[in-house]
């Protein structure tokens, strides 16, 4: 079983890659829910619904987020109510929202509800989030706002400058059951190409989690979501400099330094690579912009079988 670790868009088309080498019950995903909101009276989890469309074979290619070809005509209605529409939600996306804010209220917790709507989906492998307790992204600017995660990323597009980001409710969430010993058991534990400070931060911000990837025999394989300088995608340069960390390989390889067996890097990298090889650190390079579909089936692949060399993959896609 191989457990992969994610959140954000770039994370989902890795796990799209990772679905089209692999039986989908030999993969096991936990997902980043520091992202999640309420937005008209429903619980929206952006990044388990990335991976859920992923899988599915429905998410939007053109924007990354929601479901292909969905329109917005409730979208504005809302707007012509007064509500606040800077946050949009598709219309077929809606379903999604309501049937999980539905089970919640029925007093289900979110992995199950998120293990109901997977099926219903036609979903073969198994998505965690991350915890089934509220733990809230949230950034804190230079100006001295303490927005929450969607408020910077979506409303104010990334503009303000970061001051620090802060987990509300860590301490007292837990993992969600299933996500220890996934990481325990797994033959492989896989960290997508995710921004590491508000993707895959909020997991190993979740307490025992960061403890079990340091336990798990399993290798543990990272991806790097920077190349050369910059975040192939999204705000991660800005928010690994605010937090100390350099935006190249190394400050990738630093915020997972306690666990970490092999980083993955792209080619564009392979000089850092280089003076990051140490003992107890592998560093690869592997072509890692994920446009087309063997792009990504290719990556998946490549960290499989640097994770597991003698592991025997589809040859899908
Ligand atoms: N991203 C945007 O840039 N603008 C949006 O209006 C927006 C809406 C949205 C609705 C549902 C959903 O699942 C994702 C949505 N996203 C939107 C993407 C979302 O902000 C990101 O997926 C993550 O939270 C960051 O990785």
């Amino acid at each position: 079983m191989i457990c992969a670790l994610t959140g954000g868009t770039g994370g989902a088309k890795f796990i799209q890659g990772l679905q089209a080498v692999l039986p989908p019950q030999e993969l096991v995903i936990v997902v980043n829910t520091g992202d999640d909101l309420r937005w008209w009276g429903l619980h929206v989890s952006p990044d388990l619904d990335s991976v859920l469309y992923a899988l599915a074979g429905c998410l939007s290619r053109e924007r990354g987020w929601g479901l292909e070809g969905d329109t917005f005509h409730c979208l504005e209605r809302m707007k012509e109510l007064g509500a606040p529409a800077w946050f949009q939600l598709g219309d077929r996306d809606l379903a999604t929202h309501l049937a999980r804010t539905q089970l919640l209220a029925e007093g289900r917790p979110l992995s199950q509800a998120t293990a109901k709507i997977a099926a219903a989906a036609g979903v073969g492998a198994r998505i965690l989030p991350m915890s089934d307790d509220p733990l809230a992204t949230r950034v804190h600017t230079t100006d001295g706002r303490d927005l929450a995660f969607q408020e910077f990323f979506v409303r104010e597009r990334c503009q303000p400058p970061v001051r620090a980001v802060h987990f509300l409710g860590a301490q007292d969430s837990r993992p969600a059951p299933g996500v220890l010993d996934a990481i325990a058991g797994a033959g492989a534990v896989l960290i997508a190409p995710s921004n590491p400070i508000t993707s895959i931060g909020p997991i190993l911000a979740v307490p025992g989690i960061r403890r079990a990837l340091r336990e798990t025999s399993a290798p543990v394989v990272a991806v790097s979501p920077i190349v050369g300088t910059a975040a192939v995608s999204g705000p991660a340069g800005a928010l690994m400099a605010a937090h100390g960390l350099p935006v190249s390989i190394a400050g990738i390889a630093e915020a997972y330094a306690d666990f970490l067996d092999v980083l993955i890097a792209d080619p564009a990298d392979a000089g850092s690579a280089a003076e990051l090889r140490r003992p107890g650190l592998q560093v690869h390079c592997v072509p890692s912009i994920m446009k087309s579909d063997d792009d990504k089936a290719a990556l998946a692949r490549a960290a499989l079988q640097l994770a597991l060399p003698d592991l025997a993959l589809a040859n899908a896609p």
